[in-house]
């Protein structure tokens, strides 16, 4: 049986080749065929992803310049390095999902948990924006937001004081973990809560880079202000779209 973590691509590469399998993904696996609808890519390729707006158009939050470097030379160079790191550590990147291989991050080198870990959560950030940002959740996860923080708006400030907090570089999250409860934290530089080396763990929802490369242009040393920005191009129906592949 597959991994229930295996990559859309493969997926797609998979249905290509037997055009049986979006049937038989259908009725044998309803929870496997749920992940990979179009609309919902829950699985992180091996490889950077184009973005799916323009580096202006988050300029409610993060200016065009600051986007540029962001995703053509940081992101960029992580994706670069991760493919170097694979190739070197005889990773086949068709058998395990990238989602897959950060659960087994200890047994690799620091390259791989660096620029695995950095190409991952980039990716997720980059899906995690939108120029078309709703203020808030809907649903479910509206729903599971209050229950499990008390409100929306205490959800927002938990979050954004786990951004605030993490020392030096790093990432905030809200992650789902195995009890299927929603949990707030911060991971150091690149690692992330699917790693085995986390203390931080669950299935990421939603991740903001805190590295002074993703606001240093415009907010300086004023993190905060960024934080409190951010907030304004959260792509929530993606957010959305995970927690109900996870829950
Ligand atoms: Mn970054």
């Amino acid at each position: 049986m597959k991994d229930k973590n295996t990559s859309r691509r493969d997926f797609i590469k998979t249905s290509g080749k037997a055009g049986m399998a979006i049937g038989l993904a259908a009725t044998v696996l309803p929870s496997l065929a749920n992940r990979f609808t179009a609309a919902a890519p829950t699985g992180i390729p091996y490889t950077q992803q184009p973005l799916l707006y323009g580096y202006k158009d988050l300029e409610a939050a993060i200016d065009a310049m600051t986007m540029e470097i962001h995703y053509s030379k940081h992101a960029a160079t992580y994706a670069k390095n991760l493919a170097d790191a694979v190739v070197a550590e005889k990773i086949d990147t068709k058998a395990i999902s990238l989602e897959v291989l950060m659960t087994k991050v200890s047994k690799y080198s620091p390259k791989l948990r660096n620029n695995g870990g950095g190409h991952y959560n980039h990716e997720l950030f980059w899906q995690s924006m939108s120029p078309k940002s709703t203020a808030k959740p809907d649903g479910k996860l509206s729903a599971t937001i209050e229950k499990d923080f008390g409100s929306f708006d205490a959800f927002k400030t938990q979050f954004t004081d786990a951004g605030k907090n993490r020392f030096g570089s790093g990432w905030a999250w809200l992650v789902i973990n195995n009890d299927k409860k929603l949990v707030i934290g911060s991971t150091p530089n690149q690692d992330n809560p699917l790693m085995d080396v986390s203390d931080l763990k669950g299935t990421p929802l939603l991740g903001l880079d805190v590295w002074e490369h993703a606001y240093y242009l415009r907010y300086q040393n004023k993190r905060p202000d960024y934080i409190n920005a951010w907030w304004n191009v959260v792509n929530w129906e993606i957010v959305q779209k995970r927690f109900e592949a996870a829950s």
